[in-house]
């Protein structure tokens, strides 16, 4: 086993702090990825941390300031499941790396993404305890983990806006697949923001704030942003993409995704860079958060570059090129897949 009870296929990018893709067996075995295989990106270390001395502090712009025991979240709210697929904003980099190179960024491939089951109480029902002020526009989570590749280095942090936080789907979770978060997952609880970035989704979360502004934390106010006029814009729902994960004996096999709700329509692959098309067979998904896997009947002769590209449930398709697509630091690529046999 590789560290944190991961499997030994794990593709490892970094082992301090732990950064590792699952591999892409793991993500075809199952619509729910088994945890030993669900992919891991950290900016520090794991944090050791006691559960009896862990309290939930929820403050900022509230009526009733909480702080709250892992009991008291269990036993004082309403318990919810939500299937969600986490996706690094990162995934598929090394389509862009490939267009030009970006130092100090780690060279994800297609496996910086996997769903689980995730149980725990809306972050909405909590907000609604505390009771949220009118001048509350943002809600911040904190965690104790201190990111060495922030500038400067310090814990890590980031915000989502109001009404994404008071949405039914959006979670403080404590368990994972039907056990307790894992301490490299977020243990004992982790904010959990579907359909979003995986940076969103906040683990060994500490403090809830409610804010005017978004968290000034590194990684919310400097990092994972794209250009945007004569700034940036922070990254939030992750745009439709996929990835091919198998393809041997005339069949391919991949997942694709579209954040926030909006599912996938169609997914078609091509044997001949594009010319042509065969529809692939869409699995449900087992949730409105969460991928859909496919299989298509192609050729797969030794050779041959597959692709792959999807559309969502609104049409939006999947653009051709990487290249089009490339960022100072490499997020959110979700050109057409490819891979070669
Ligand atoms: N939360 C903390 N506290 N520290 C982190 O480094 N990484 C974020 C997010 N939450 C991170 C974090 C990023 S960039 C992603 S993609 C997801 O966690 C990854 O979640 P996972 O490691 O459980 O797959
Ligand atoms: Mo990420």
């Amino acid at each position: 086993m590789k560290p944190w009870d991961k499997r030994d296929d794990m593709v490892v990018h970094e082992g301090e702090p732990f950064n590792a893709e699952a591999p892409a067996a793991a993500l075809a075995a199952g619509v729910v990825t088994e945890v030993d295989g669900f992919y891991c990106r950290n900016h520090g270390t794991v944090p050791e941390e006691g559960p009896e001395e862990w309290r939930l502090v929820v403050d900022g712009l509230v009526r009733q300031e909480l702080r709250l025991s892992l009991d008291a979240l269990r036993g004082g709210f309403a318990r919810c499941e939500v299937v969600a697929t986490l996706q690094c904003a990162g995934n598929h980099r090394a389509g862009l790396m490939d267009v030009r190179d970006i130092p100090g960024e780690i060279r994800w491939g297609s496996g910086a993404i996997s769903t689980a089951r995730w149980t725990g109480v809306r972050l909405a029902d909590v907000l609604e305890r505390a009771g949220i002020e009118d001048g509350a526009a943002h809600i911040a989570f904190e965690a104790p983990d201190v990111a060495k590749d922030a500038l400067p280095p310090q814990p890590y942090g980031a915000s989502v806006p109001v009404a994404k936080a008071r949405s039914g789907e959006v979670l403080l979770a404590w368990a994972m697949n039907g056990r307790p978060l894992p301490p490299v997952h977020g243990a004992p609880l982790r904010v959990v923001v579907p359909g979003w970035i995986g940076a969103r989704s906040v683990k060994w979360v500490r403090r809830v704030t409610a804010r005017a502004e978004p968290s000034t934390n590194y990684f919310q106010a400097t990092a994972y942003r794209l250009p945007s006029g004569s700034g940036s814009m922070p990254l939030e729902a992750v745009a439709v993409n996929c990835g091919i994960l198998r393809a041997g004996r005339g069949e391919a096999v991949g997942y694709a995704y579209a954040g926030d709700g909006r599912g996938v329509a169609r997914v078609e692959v091509s044997a001949d860079g594009g010319h042509t098309w065969t529809r692939a067979e869409l699995d449900a998904p087992p949730g409105p958060w969460a991928w859909q896997h496919w299989r298509a009947a192609v050729p797969t002769t030794a050779g041959t570059e597959l692709v792959a590209r999807a559309w969502d449930c609104d049409g939006t398709p999947q653009p051709q090129c990487a290249a089009a697509l490339w960022n100072p630091k490499g997020y959110a690529n979700n050109a057409w897949a490819r891979m070669r046999l």
